[in-house]
């Protein structure tokens, strides 16, 4: 009922509409579209109130809820529950969180900013606000856990493919870096809870630096970070680039559990290397050393060939084209 309270706002191009109008055309009490209205302006919707003329909003809230979102969806579980948060520790302890209580798989948490945006190893993402989509999806496949040390690489399709449908192409460098003209636009964290030989759930934390200006960026991360806004001087809909990327992971997903093809994402992940065929470094436990990236495997490993020529394969870790 909060969406058609929304919608029949939207639909008055920023005019007034008065409370009977909406309760008439519902067919609910002026009480309740008062809770409506409030409820929405608690999600941040600038609406204006007025005793005599009603209610009106005065501009399309650019938030990442599940009111502006589902329009654009075509999913059938992945993003069907949104919880949306105006500011956050970090997307990814929430997400647990729910998951431990009984979350449903495909439900998401997406905030505005986060506080404590955490990456790889306790280190920190800078998520400012609005700027750009920082969001956790909750999965519970029914695999083995030591089948899903890829998963990361299908949620790195997902933003490559939702990215191009707005003309920006990006490189993936292996495992969960998204690149634009050789800087990291878009980093994702996997996390997981398992049993032995079940997966209670995973969450994928995805952060994609759409909107940001240079000056949001701390001083440190200029040399390696960027944004869309920063690159294409555009700014784009965040909404419709959340909905293409659940969208998108969708499609994959399905393809990888039901069918068990991981190939359609490690496809994608080959053919938008920022790695293979280049020399890179691999860092690994604080030693590091130079290798030649030459393939990435079904179950998502790197396989690199050393420089006495020997052929290792990596399952994860970090690895540097920087400065080579
Ligand atoms: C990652 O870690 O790249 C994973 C980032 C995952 C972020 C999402 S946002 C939603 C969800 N909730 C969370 O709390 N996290 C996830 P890693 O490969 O360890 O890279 C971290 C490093 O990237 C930092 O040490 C910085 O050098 C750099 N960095 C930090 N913020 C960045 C940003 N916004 N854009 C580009 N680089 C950044």
């Amino acid at each position: 009922m909060k969406q058609e309270v929304l919608e029949s706002l939207k639909n008055n191009n920023g005019d007034f509409v008065s409370g009977q109008v909406i309760s008439e055309k519902l067919g609910v009490t002026r009480a309740s579209i008062w809770k409506y209205i409030n409820a929405l302006k608690a999600e941040g919707y600038n609406i204006e109130s007025s005793s005599r003329k009603g209610y009106r909003l005065l501009e399309n809230a650019d938030k990442l809820t599940q009111q502006e979102i589902e329009g654009y969806l075509t999913t059938s579980f992945i993003g069907k529950t949104i919880s949306h948060f105006d500011t956050i520790d970090s997307t990814n302890i929430k997400a647990k969180k729910l998951a431990q209580e009984g979350a449903n798989e495909g439900a998401i948490i997406i905030s505005e900013e986060q506080t404590a945006g955490r990456g790889r190893l306790g280190r920190q993402w800078t998520s400012p606000k609005s700027k750009g989509i920082w969001l956790s999806i909750i999965l519970r496949p029914n695999l083995e856990p030591m089948n899903v040390s890829n998963i990361t690489l299908l949620g790195a399709a997902a933003v490559n493919k939702a990215l191009s449908e707005f003309n920006i192409h990006t490189q993936i460098k292996w495992p969960n870096d998204i690149m634009l003209n050789g800087k990291k636009i878009c980093g994702i964290l996997t996390e997981m809870s398992c049993e032995l030989n079940a997966i209670n759930y995973i969450v994928m934390g995805i952060g994609i630096n759409v909107n940001i200006q240079k000056v949001d960026f701390p001083e440190e991360l200029l040399d390696s970070a960027t944004s869309v806004l920063v690159e294409t001087g555009e700014i784009l809909d965040r909404k419709k680039l959340t909905a293409a990327l659940l969208n998108n992971f969708e499609s994959l997903y399905n393809q990888f559990i039901k069918y068990g093809d991981i190939q359609s994402s490690i496809k994608v992940c080959k053919e938008n290397s920022s790695v293979l065929g280049k020399k890179i470094k691999i860092i690994d436990r604080g030693n590091v050393r130079t290798a030649k990236a030459i393939d990435i495997k079904d179950n998502g490993v790197l396989v690199v060939e050393n420089e006495d020529g020997t052929i290792d394969e990596i399952l994860s870790g970090e690895i540097s084209i920087r400065g080579i």
